[in-house]
């Protein structure tokens, strides 16, 4: 946000569509900030500069002309603030829909689903004390030296109060197995320290075997007469454990060590470390959640929590570790396709409104809906929406499809010149930059991955003298499109956000007192049943054991499974630099990480050029996607595994 440069209407008189579209996103990422409201006429070929209120008055008047609300779809990034995605999300639903697809489609949604259907609540159950203070603390999934390296500082200090760590990825990550902390001396000049006390190299997709093969170890651990679980908090607290327990005694070790690539012995390991600790916290992020299989993989990690009470008590507890500053708190407000009843109900006093109780569109329905001409509007509220969703070739002949597509952007992205036939770029404020609104300065608030939430004030002089926020912007689109539906006050929230913050306040539970909350330094929390009172909010008020059938992965000779990372040197589809220090790579990301035997066995060797072609199985027979000329690197990845950067292979 703070880079110098400045992109004006003069850079988008020199570059045409097509060239832009031909530029990867690190060239346009550095082409710095955007300035000025940019429209795309149809049959055009260069974006033109627009005064805001045309831009306002085009999106408003293609909005009224659709036959149906649902036509629309409204995408959001995790960026964006509590105040901004609520009065967003208000907009969208007095306009007629629940057309909200969102980033955590793609991210952490299926840890909501996960931890909502056992647990009651769709959000983590530590805070940061119960990571410091936890006694054991299993990583899976996550590389936090690069994307949540703040967390390095927490697991050091769990570490020196005794902490033991497991950790579980197909990647040795450089961050977890030698870390060093650049604001410790020892740091700067030791060796660094080893975080993970047992690296488990497990095989892409192999986490749900592997968190079912420690659940079954620790119940006959039990069985054997040692005092392993904790009957008491399974009995009052739980229901399902009989089928659970049924159902993994019958697990078949042979699976188990397909699936996960592991010995029984490293297993067993590991189960010990459980068994004994005398409190666990595990954490996962991207490697857990973005697989066919996650929900029922991300159950299994509650099954092990479950077993020995380990949620609603200190140290321990299941950790998600979310991306974007703000993912959790937009869904708190109301970022959600299929928001719960109360929610709307809640809109509907607080507005005088009838919000729409159709569930809308995810990220994939929506790209469907635009793939058939469904859908004719899409607006983005922050994010990149072609780069970040799967399919590319798919995702970018659909949103060609659409009559209008509105960004609301920092930066320039592929989004911006793969788009609709008609386009607007409405640049707008950082979260860094100061906010002045008719009634003064102002501050939004954010909601982190442990439910605290706390105050962002911008601190930077914006961007351009003409910046608008993101709720003034939202405000004034939703002004002209549905007017004064019900009692809402676009003007009023658009000038003083603690007029915003008293609507949330009163329609979203454990937000009282907000106001004043927000000025305690470092937040408040918000209300967790599992974590504050070991309450669940299930049908039957119970945390749910559930039974979860094995899947292993078979591949065909000479294949090999593909994950998607990031590299140290991008955030999400911003890519800052062509480096990824820690897995000692430069100058290039079309890279893709193959094992040293996976290298002999396929007759490639390190250095070489290759195209990744993947098969997919549909009812019109193996349909095949192709991402060109990678370079191969030799890297220690668990065997029949492979790894490469997002977007590129988004293909
Ligand atoms: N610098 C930086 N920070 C970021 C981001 C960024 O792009 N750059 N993005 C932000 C966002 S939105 C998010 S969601 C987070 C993402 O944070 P991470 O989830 O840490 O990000 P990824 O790079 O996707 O790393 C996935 C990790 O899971 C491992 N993995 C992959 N598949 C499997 C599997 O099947 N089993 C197991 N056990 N492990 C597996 C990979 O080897 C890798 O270590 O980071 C946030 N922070
Ligand atoms: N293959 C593959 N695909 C993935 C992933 C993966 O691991 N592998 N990860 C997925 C995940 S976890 C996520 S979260 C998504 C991310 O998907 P998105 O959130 O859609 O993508 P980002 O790259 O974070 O969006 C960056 C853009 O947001 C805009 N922006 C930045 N800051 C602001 C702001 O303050 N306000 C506004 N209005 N705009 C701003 C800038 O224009 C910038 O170009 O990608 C997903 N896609
Ligand atoms: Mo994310």
């Amino acid at each position: 946000e703070a880079t110098t440069r400045r992109i004006t209407r003069a850079f988008f008189a020199a570059h045409s569509l097509d060239e832009l579209a031909e530029r990867s996103d690190y060239w346009l990422g550095q082409q710095g900030r955007l300035t000025e409201p940019m429209v795309l006429r149809e049959g055009s070929r260069h974006y033109e500069p627009i005064a805001w209120d045309d831009a306002f008055d085009l999106i408003a008047q293609n909005l009224r002309a659709l036959d149906d609300p649902d036509d629309a779809i409204f995408y959001t990034s995790g960026r964006t603030s509590n105040e901004a995605a609520f009065v967003y999300q208000l907009f969208v639903r007095a306009f007629g829909t629940n057309n909200l697809p969102d980033c955590s489609n793609m991210c952490h949604e299926s840890s909501g689903s996960a931890l909502g259907e056992t647990i009651g609540i769709g959000k983590g159950t530590v805070t940061l004390a119960d990571v410091e203070n936890a006694d054991l603390i299993l990583i899976a999934g996550q590389n936090p030296g690069t994307n949540h390296p703040r967390m390095l500082s927490s697991l050091e200090r769990a570490k020196d109060n005794g902490a033991r760590i497991v950790a579980i990825n197909p990647l040795v990550e450089a961050g977890l197995s030698n870390f060093h902390n650049p604001q410790r001396v020892r740091g700067v000049i030791g060796k660094g320290t080893e975080l993970a006390d047992e690296y488990c190299q497990i095989r892409l997709g192999g986490d749900l075997a592997f968190f079912q093969a420690v659940g079954a170890l620790l119940i006959d651990a039990d069985d054997a007469g040692e005092d392993v679980l904790d009957h008491e908090f399974i009995a009052q607290y739980t229901s399902g454990f009989d089928e659970y327990r049924r159902h993994v005694a019958e697990i078949d070790w042979d699976d188990v060590h397909a699936a996960t690539g592991l010995e029984r012995a490293q297993i067993e390991r590991v189960a010990q470390m459980v068994a004994t600790a005398k409190s666990v916290v595990v954490c996962w992020a991207m490697g857990l959640t973005q697989h066919r299989q996650s929900v029922p993989m991300i159950r299994e990690i509650v099954n092990v929590l479950l077993l020995q009470g380990n949620i609603g008590r200190a140290g321990a507890g299941a950790c998600p570790v979310r991306g974007h500053s703000n993912v959790q708190g937009d869904r708190t407000v109301g970022i959600n396709e299929h928001p719960p009843a109360a929610f709307l109900d809640a809109i509907d006093r607080e507005f005088a409104i009838t919000a729409p109780r159709e569930h809308g569109l995810d990220v994939v329905n929506a790209i469907r809906a635009m793939r058939d001409g469904q859908a004719r509007v899409f607006i983005g509220m922050g994010g990149n929406f072609i780069r970040a969703t799967p399919d590319s070739r798919v995702t970018e002949a659909a949103v060609r499809n659409l009559d209008l597509t509105v960004t609301i952007s920092t930066k320039l992205n592929g989004s911006h010149a793969i788009c609709g036939r008609q386009s607007i770029i409405l640049p707008t404020l950082g979260r860094t930059e100061r906010d002045i609104a008719a009634g003064g300065e102002q501050v939004v608030t954010v909601e982190d991955s442990m439910g605290m939430v706390h105050a962002s004030r911008g601190r930077l002089e914006p961007a351009d003298p003409d910046l608008h926020s993101e709720v003034a912007i939202v405000c004034e689109i939703a002004k002209r499109t549905v007017g004064a539906a019900g009692t809402i006050d676009w003007d009023a929230m658009r000038g003083d956000y603690r007029r915003i913050r008293g609507h949330i306040e009163r329609v979203v539970p454990g937000f009282d007192n907000f106001e004043q909350r927000i000025a305690t330094p470092g937040g408040f929390a918000l209300p967790n049943g599992p974590r504050d009172a070991r309450q669940f909010a299930t049908d039957d008020g119970k945390a749910h054991f559930t039974t979860n059938p094995i899947e292993v992965l078979h591949l065909e000779p000479g294949r090999l499974i593909l994950q998607t990372i990031r590299s140290h040197d991008q955030f999400n589809t911003t890519i800052y630099g062509l480096n990824d220090r820690y897995r000692g790579i430069s100058a290039g990301r079309r890279v893709v990480f193959v094992n040293p035997a996976d290298l002999r066995e396929l007759g490639v060797s390190d250095g070489d050029r290759v195209d990744l072609v993947s098969e997919w199985p549909t009812s019109a027979g193996v349909e095949e996607r192709r991402a060109h000329a990678f370079r191969v690197v030799s890297y220690p990845t668990a065997r029949g595994c492979a790894a490469a950067y997002f977007p590129e292979t988004n293909v």
